[in-house]
């Protein structure tokens, strides 16, 4: 089973839309295995943002993602790395499709309510910086075997 990292972004948090999203992904059939608000500093930043901290838009990003705390889960799926970003759509909300999280919520490309990890090895790298072991679960979900 494959394991994705998603950050619920201080809009979502401000806009109170965390539940909304949250389901968006337990309807999908996803199964939540980590899950906690955090509030991200610079250096948690910088290490999940590590691809961008040189870009122009990186102070801003860090001053956003700074802004208030953010929820962290960690979803558990057949192919839920992939499925997930289709499921939460372009990074520029304006251009994101139809039906996509960040098209029904947003219209900004920063604050675009959501970040699901975009690889298999970017899902593990950014699961390892923000969940410890024991903070992550196995179990058995009834509904797999109806879902899948
Ligand atoms: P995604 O979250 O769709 O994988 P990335 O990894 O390209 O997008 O960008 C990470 C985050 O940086 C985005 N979620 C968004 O908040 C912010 N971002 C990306 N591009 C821009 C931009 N051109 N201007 C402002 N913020 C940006």
């Amino acid at each position: 089973m494959e394991r994705t990292l998603i950050i619920l972004k201080p809009d979502a948090i401000q806009r109170k839309l965390i539940g909304k999203i949250i389901s968006r992904l337990e309807d999908k059939g996803f199964k939540i295995v980590g899950l906690k608000m955090i509030k991200i500093n610079e250096d948690l930043a910088k290490k999940h943002y590590e691809a961008h901290v040189n870009k122009p838009f990186f102070p801003s990003l860090l001053n956003f993602i700074t802004s208030t705390p953010v929820i962290v889960m960690v979803l558990e799926g057949v192919d839920v790395v992939n499925q997930v970003r289709k499921l939460v759509g372009a990074t520029d909300c304006k251009k994101a499709e139809v039906g996509t999280i960040r098209f029904d919520f947003g219209l900004s490309i920063q604050n675009n309510l959501i970040h699901a990890s975009e690889t298999i090895q970017d899902a593990n790298r950014e699961i390892s910086i923000f969940f410890n072991q024991n903070e992550l679960f196995d179990y058995k979900l009834l509904l797999d075997e109806i879902i899948y």
